[in-house]
């Protein structure tokens, strides 16, 4: 194998490896206000493409006639898959199907503004011609040529930016790459060695072969200290500063945030940082894996995770031949249809300033609060709680332009929707003013309408006395394909105490329902749910234990029916004796009886 040792060096000593990444640990350049110069196309571009391809694409999921779920680009870790037989994979891999023209012209259709794409996943595989090491896709495979050339170019062609995901440190290939304890005596590696060996130098090229790149993308930090992450940063941004890197460099540096994988913020987060998804389970190709999320979830989740004032980078993994998923193609063109209409609500903006109601989101612009309509009301009135008194200008549908008439009482709201409003997964209500609205708390009052089907008092909506806490709980249901569910845990004693404010906007019968998740160890405790002052008993239900590899599970547990007057209200839930975790609540469920 042919190396080359990079003088610019990162020094001897070596820490353990670091692969958490949690958004807590990984990132606080926030904290001390210093944004990367060129971080405004980022901020601004809120879509992106994502593509995961290397030799895994062509295993497809099926080892040795044995089926894998989840990860995909894990099946080399997941079937402990010695290097001498992973490298006869290169041997047969040829992806005459790719076609650098189409997949840009599919991120382009989808509305996607950048494209981040593997150079070289954990398998260590490097998907375009490195000098480096002879385990690439120019020299090992059939093949014989470096697909990163022509994408970069027909990706920039389209105004694109085009980056590349390059996994720092876990290389399963390499002697002394980080996580291949299969084949390699974790003990007696050289992490150092590796970086200088070949993370380095292939960086390097990436950097200066593929001409000017938007990002480095950098994934599962380990085997360096932060003052050697500094350095390794510091010596490579000389060769473009420009390329802004990921917060998975590690040690809480980078230029963004990457938030964990599939992970969506349950209230705005500042600064620039992207939520990951992938389109069906896996990130790296899977036949069997047919999962994929619909136009419609698609469209849900790009809203959302705008309207917390992110980016989403949403992954496609094309198969061994070169080919992207017909689902991911139809879906992403259905996507990018929707944008076409309606993606003045999306690109540029920041964060809603009208906190989550039970219609859907908002983002913002200035003088612009965009009302994303994932759920229409019955009456079609739509209410909108403004916390500031301000001037309304004009209310329309983004669409077609088409007026609203609307009613300002105080800092209340109500736009009249068309009563023909078509079917859509999210119908965008335009709303300009004049004046100042305030960026909104967790804790104005949530709410309750009786023209939803269902109104959510989220975990994250409630103030807390005592014990409780509010947690983000990680979990997987096959392997890599992480859930994130945020709830509210550790509330036992009798003077702990959770609370929602409301503001109910029709007075009427309402279904109280609890949605949780209980520990056999938690289950059969009485609890109490104070509806204003009105006390609703109920006693917990066992649904399992939580575990970071198996699914969460929750009940819906009818609390009771309750009558309502219009105007504020309080929920409270207490635990009726001290005891244990009551359970882990998710939401409150508010539904009218019709
Ligand atoms: O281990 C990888 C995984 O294979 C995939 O690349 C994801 C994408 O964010 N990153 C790592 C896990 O977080």
């Amino acid at each position: 194998m042919k190396r080359f040792i990079l003088a610019a060096t990162i020094s001897a000593a070596v820490s353990a490896p670091v692969l958490a990444q949690t958004m807590d640990e990984m990132w606080d350049n926030r904290a001390n206000g210093k944004e990367h110069p060129n971080i405004k196309w980022f901020k601004e571009a809120k879509f992106g493409m994502f593509i995961h391809w290397g030799l895994y694409s062509k295993i497809a999921g099926e080892w040795k006639g044995k089926k894998y779920y989840g990860s995909g680009e894990w099946i080399m870790s997941q079937a402990k898959i010695p290097v001498k037989e992973y490298e006869q994979v290169a041997a047969s891999f040829n992806p005459t199907g790719f076609n650098a023209e189409e997949w840009a012209q599919l991120a382009a259709d989808a509305g996607m503004k950048y494209m981040v794409i593997t150079a070289k996943h954990h398998e260590g595989f490097s998907m375009y011609d490195s000098k480096v090491t002879p385990f690439d896709i120019k020299d090992a495979t059939p093949y014989g040529k470096d697909p990163m050339k022509p994408l970069s170019e027909a990706v920039r062609r389209r105004g694109i930016r085009f980056g590349f995901y390059y996994s720092q440190f876990q290389d399963w290939y390499e002697p002394n790459g980080g996580k291949n304890s299969w084949d390699y005596d974790e003990s007696k590696k050289n992490y150092q060695l590796y970086y200088q060996q070949k993370a380095i130098p292939q960086i390097r090229e990436l950097l200066t072969q593929y001409g000017p790149l938007g990002i480095l993308w950098f994934d599962t930090p380990g085997g360096m200290t932060k003052e050697q992450t500094t350095l390794f940063i510091d010596s490579l941004r000389q060769l473009q500063p420009g390329c802004l890197f990921s917060s998975r460099v590690g040690h809480g540096l980078g230029d963004y945030k990457d938030l964990g994988d599939s992970e969506i913020p349950p209230a705005p987060v500042p600064g620039a940082w992207e939520s990951l998804y992938t389109h069906n389970d896996s990130w790296g190709y899977i036949q069997h894996d047919l999962n994929f999320k619909t136009p419609e979830a698609l469209i849900r989740l790009l809203a959302q995770v705008a309207s917390r004032g992110g980016n989403l980078l949403l992954n496609v993994g094309p198969d061994g031949n070169g080919r992207i998923p017909e689902y991911s193609i139809r879906y992403l063109k259905e996507t990018g249809k929707w944008l076409k209409e309606n993606g003045a609500s999306i690109y540029g903006t920041t964060n809603g300033r009208i906190p989550d109601q039970p219609w859907g989101v908002s983002t913002s612009a200035p003088g612009k609060q965009f009302l994303h309509v994932l759920h229409a009301p019955d009456d079609r009135k739509l209410f909108v709680p403004l916390q500031s008194g301000i001037g309304i200008t004009r209310v329309y549908l983004l669409k077609t332009r088409q007026p609203l008439s609307y009613t300002l009482k105080g800092k209340d709201l109500t736009i009249q929707l068309p009563a023909s409003l078509p079917p859509c997964a999210d119908n965008v209500v335009v709303m300009e003013y004049k004046g100042e609205i305030q960026n909104y708390t967790l804790s104005l009052p949530v709410t309750v309408s009786s023209h939803f089907d269902q109104n959510q008092l989220e975990a994250v909506r409630a103030s807390l006395k005592g014990n409780g806490s509010i947690k983000s709980l990680t979990y997987s249901h096959y392997y890599g394909d992480w859930k994130h569910t945020t709830c509210i845990t550790d509330v036992k004693d009798s003077t702990d105490e959770i609370r929602f404010n409301m503001r109910i906007t029709d007075p009427g019968d309402y279904r109280i329902i609890l949605e949780y998740s209980c520990e056999p160890s938690s289950a059969k405790q009485e609890g109490v749910l104070y509806f204003n002052d009105q006390p609703v008993y109920f006693r917990t239900l066992k649904t399992g234990s939580f575990e970071k590899t198996a699914p969460l599970l929750f009940i819906n547990h009818i609390a009771g029916i309750v009558t309502a007057k219009a105007g504020d209200a309080v929920i409270r839930i207490r635990p009726a004796f001290n005891g244990k975790e009551l359970f882990k609540l998710r939401s409150v469920i508010i539904e009218p009886v019709k």
